[in-house]
């Protein structure tokens, strides 16, 4: 398996949640971070899980990508408050850097189906809402790094599939263009479930790398087994200039549950990549093949860890 497991792992579980009183105590979980590097730190948007089911949003930065120190404050999308909808929860963030600026494309459990928000910042202080995209019933939303003729990217994963236990999911990745981040296009399917294998119900993880190969994108696939899922994670690799056209799709998972944390928990037999950090970029902006490839991922809903990796070795994944 090209992924090596940090032998920190879980890097934050419940106990490094500090008490927030009166809505975060002693809460259930934390999981599925989006990442991104700002100011030469590694940063987290933690996914913290109360007793009471409630979810928060809650930063969190380091030196050296292992050892973080927690924000006191809950993250708070600036305007979300004045959405038509009920909403439930915010949960699993993608944070993508784009011309300046941080999106953070998220889920939103509401009354009106799961939607995919987005909110944008500068300084991981303050957050402004920009809406929930119109679409709903979608989960996994990533948006690419760059625009593709003035357009905005995204691959998202709608929630066609129903499972036994009720709850909704999906077994394609979609691409989909946007000028203003709300109203999107269909542009084409991208990746579809691989019934019988080890991804029969796929959803994107973190935002898509630039490579000199194409797009390296790591996303989540789920063997169904009844009753009991395993979610994993594998590699594809997206032609550069059109996204929706895969180059090459590995062929095995690159991390499966097998360590007590990811097989015990919340939700057993879950590993869930959403954070990506890549160390050393050339003048191009192509990640370079012999970087460090940081993955933050959920663990049995439960706790966070990181796995590493080298960007080559990920392609050479990808073409197995
Ligand atoms: O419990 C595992 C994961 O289940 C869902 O993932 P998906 O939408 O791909 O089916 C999400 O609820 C995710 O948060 C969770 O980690």
């Amino acid at each position: 398996m090209p992924l090596v497991r940090s032998s920190r792992n879980p890097i934050l579980g419940r106990e490094d949640i500090p008490a927030l009183p009166p809505r975060i105590v002693d809460p259930s979980a934390v999981l599925n971070p989006g990442a991104v590097k700002y100011h030469g730190r590694y940063l987290l948007m933690l996914r913290v899980q109360t007793r009471g089911r409630e979810t928060f949003l809650l930063m969190a930065s380091s030196e050296d990508g292992v050892n973080f120190s927690l924000s006191r404050r809950p993250v708070h999308f600036a305007g979300i408050e004045d959405v038509a909808e009920t909403v439930f929860h915010v949960y699993d963030p993608r944070l993508t850097w784009l011309e300046g600026a941080c999106y953070v494309m998220f889920a939103a459990d509401t009354d009106d189906g799961c939607r995919l928000g987005t909110a944008r910042t500068t300084d991981f202080e303050t957050f402004e809402f920009l809406g929930f995209a119109a679409d709903p019933d979608l989960r996994n939303g990533v948006l690419f790094p760059e625009k593709f003729d003035g357009q905005f990217l995204r691959l998202d994963r709608p929630n066609r599939v129903r499972l036994a236990d009720g709850v909704t999911t999906g077994d394609e990745i979609f691409l989909s263009a946007s000028e203003d981040l709300i109203e999107w296009r269909p542009v084409g399917p991208v990746l579809a479930g691989r019934p019988h294998f080890w991804d029969e119900l796929i959803g994107s993880g973190p935002p898509p790398v630039k490579t000199g190969e194409g797009w390296l994108h790591v996303y989540h696939g789920i063997a169904t087994h009844g009753g009991g899922n395993i979610y994993q994670a594998g590699v594809v690799l997206l032609d550069l200039d059109d996204p929706s056209r895969v180059i090459a799709r590995g062929r095995n998972n690159i991390l499966e549950p097998r360590e007590p944390y990811e097989l015990v928990g919340q939700v057993p037999n879950v590993v869930f990549p959403t954070g990506l950090i890549v160390d050393a970029w050339d003048d191009h902006g192509f990640a370079q093949m012999e970087s460090k490839v940081r993955i933050y991922y959920g663990a049995a809903d439960t706790c966070v860890c990181l796995a590493t990796a080298k960007v080559g070795e990920l392609i050479a994944a990808c073409r197995e």
